[in-house]
């Protein structure tokens, strides 16, 4: 039996990695660099900053920047992301996930939140759907981002959830391996993606039961 459900965001909940994307283009073309969707695939899941790195490295530009100079960079995109945001409502859930998480309230499974997202807690508000969730684990508290497991584990931890009888929902390939790393079940969400090591992996959460899910 699972007794709790822990959630990615970005992918599973909602799909602001187009809104992500946009902000990132924007200020790599001003450092002139050039991303493409690709590229944007390999920043999923990741961290602010290591989204920063990682494009800076792309354009081999990383050695020009000191640490102050990439945070004014990083708060630069956010600035952009979180004003693509603005008109963010309950029509942005992804499909079936407002349906799964009234299923678990009533089978009484409590739900963390393990996003890399900063902007996560505001994200969910603006969604109408924060109150489902006991918790959403604060990533700057976190030593390693994923695929390491800790973001799980602490999701669990915040629910009172052994790893074992949590399941993890993820749309990004870092995640399901942080989600196996911590010891617990994965179901995978992507349409176009094969997360490797997923135990389960469907198209979207309308394909998803709690009651199944809950008995395995
Ligand atoms: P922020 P997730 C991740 O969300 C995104 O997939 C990733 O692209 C982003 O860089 C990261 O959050 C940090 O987001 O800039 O808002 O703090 O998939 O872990 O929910
Ligand atoms: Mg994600």
């Amino acid at each position: 039996m699972k007794k709790g459900f822990i959630f990615d965001l970005d992918g599973v909940i909602t799909d602001t990695a187009k809104f992500h994307y946009i902000a990132w283009k924007d200020l790599a073309m001003d450092l002139g660099i050039t991303i493409d969707e690709t590229f944007n695939e390999t920043l999923k899941g990741i961290s602010r900053m290591d989204s920063l790195d990682k494009i800076l490295a792309y354009g081999q530009r990383d050695d020009e920047f000191s640490i102050e100079e990439k945070e004014v960079l990083a708060q630069k995109k956010n600035d952009a992301y979180v004003q693509l945001l603005a008109d963010l409502s309950e029509k942005d859930l992804l499909p079936g996930v407002h349906d799964f998480l009234v299923q678990a309230k009533a089978e009484a499974i409590p739900c963390a939140i393990a996003s890399a997202s900063k902007n996560a807690p505001m994200i969910l508000e603006k969604l109408g759907v924060l109150d489902f969730f006991g918790h959403i684990v604060d990533p700057e508290t976190l030593k390693k981002g994923k695929p390491d497991p800790e973001i799980f584990v602490k999701a669990a931890e915040s629910i009172h959830v052994e790893p074992q009888d949590a399941i993890g929902f993820e749309d990004a390939q870092a995640g399901i391996d942080g989600i196996k790393a911590a010891g617990m079940y994965a179901v995978g969400i992507s349409e176009t993606e094969i997360l490797t090591g997923s135990d389960l992996q469907v198209a979207s959460m309308t394909e998803l039961s709690v009651e199944q899910l809950i008995t395995i």
